[in-house]
């Protein structure tokens, strides 16, 4: 039976005029891989409302599944995201929210795990020779506040779906704009994704399998 993947990406933020994650979803919503048929959506980058905008999306489009991606511009590598903590600090989002030290939820716990098969991802990633790694933290800024707020939804409703969230390295479109940090191609970093999906759909029929 075919099921839904929430594939949530971000506008651009801070320097960067563009945003990879943009594109990924753009090109992949409406396409199957595996077992998912991949519903794409371009959030905001806005501590007020991306977590309402997330946790809406899983309301209407009751997925089955949800993996965020947003942009860490400077790393090098796909890195799954393994935990989101109950805070929100950073820099100036694109409406000029600067929260610093703000819980997102005061009565959440202060962190989540994320339920996506991150080793495995990682290790299939690493296999089809693109460099992975897990990443142990997904920072305060609106990765971590999306990621959070996802996982908190589905704590709290009981939804038990996988969720989480993946940060990628920056595009070659991007690295010509701001010199120093490392790149990818648009067309690697896609394939990237396609192959976490994989992986999700793979680890999601072993489970089902497994008594
Ligand atoms: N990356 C930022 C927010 C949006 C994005 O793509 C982050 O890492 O928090």
């Amino acid at each position: 039976m075919k099921k839904t993947l929430l594939l949530t990406g971000f506008e651009p933020f801070l320097k960067f005029t563009v945003n990879p994650t943009m594109k990924i979803v753009e090109e992949l919503n409406g396409q199957t891989i595996g077992d998912y048929q991949i519903i794409g959506k371009t959030m905001t980058v806005d501590f007020k409302s991306s977590g309402d905008q997330l946790v809406a999306l899983i309301e209407e489009l009751q997925p089955d599944a949800v993996i965020s991606l947003g942009l860490a511009g400077g790393r090098s590598k796909i890195t799954p995201e393994r935990i989101a903590i109950n805070v929100k600090d950073g820099a100036a989002d694109n409406e000029g929210h600067t929260p610093v030290d703000e819980l997102i939820h005061p009565e959440g716990p202060a962190a989540y795990f994320s339920t996506l098969p991150i080793r495995g991802m990682v290790e299939k990633l690493n296999e089809s020779g693109f460099p992975a790694s897990i990443s142990n933290t997904a920072g305060t800024y609106l990765c971590n506040n999306v990621m959070y707020e996802g996982l908190h939804t589905i704590h709290t409703t009981n939804l038990n779906i996988p969720s989480g969230f993946i940060h990628i390295p920056a595009s070659h479109e991007l690295a010509i704009q701001h010199g120093n940090i490392p790149s990818w191609s648009h067309k690697d970093l896609k394939k990237a994704i396609s192959i976490c999906i994989t992986v999700l759909s793979e680890k999601s029929i072993k489970s089902k399998q497994t008594p």
